[in-house]
């Protein structure tokens, strides 16, 4: 299977990695995360999303806040598919990455998930594997149906607590 590399600009974002790797791990999917910045660390980067399609990965998802460059600083050096996380970081509370990451011109594609939203990129990263992985594709399907029944449990609880305190009011 192919991996996925989760790309954070700074070790501050670690808090949305961890999300985005513990759903990787749920699904078993091979990754490995890194600190890497478009400003501070250019080179690097560079050298690691020009390298990424021949070193195994299958998606890239760059994490960074502020006037984040990240994720289509990586989409500009691979064909691979770049998943933008906005942190949520600085005086504009993300909408600054919000911005910077959904904003790319046209020719280089970045798909940019909410603010914050480690485990939806690794979600939507999971579900372009799963096009030719069955086994990847029924994962997705439990995992869906798992939290679909999550919500009827929670709808029925919630309804009963209702019914019961108006019955008491009566
Ligand atoms: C961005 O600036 C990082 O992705 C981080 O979200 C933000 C702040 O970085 P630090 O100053 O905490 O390293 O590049």
């Amino acid at each position: 299977m192919k991996k996925i590399a989760i790309i954070m600009g700074s070790a501050s974002d670690l808090a949305i990695a961890q999300d985005a790797a513990n759903t990787l791990k749920q699904l078993d999917i091979p990754f490995v995360v890194k600190v890497c910045s478009a400003h501070r660390t250019p080179d690097k980067l560079q050298a690691f999303a020009s390298s990424a399609r021949e070193e195994g990965f299958g998606a890239l998802i760059c994490i960074a806040g502020l006037a984040a460059h990240l994720a289509g600083a990586a989409a500009a050096q691979t064909t691979l598919p770049v998943v933008g996380v906005p942190a949520q970081s600085g005086h504009l509370d993300g909408i600054d990455a919000l911005l910077s990451t959904v904003q790319m011109p046209s020719g280089v594609p970045v798909a940019t998930v909410a603010i914050g939203a480690g485990r939806n990129a690794a979600l939507l990263c999971a579900q372009m594997l799963a096009i030719t992985d069955d086994r990847l594709a029924d994962q997705l399907t439990a995992l869906r149906k798992h939290m679909t029944e999550g919500v009827a449990q929670k709808d029925e609880e919630i309804s009963r607590l209702f019914t019961l305190n108006e019955k008491e009011n009566h």
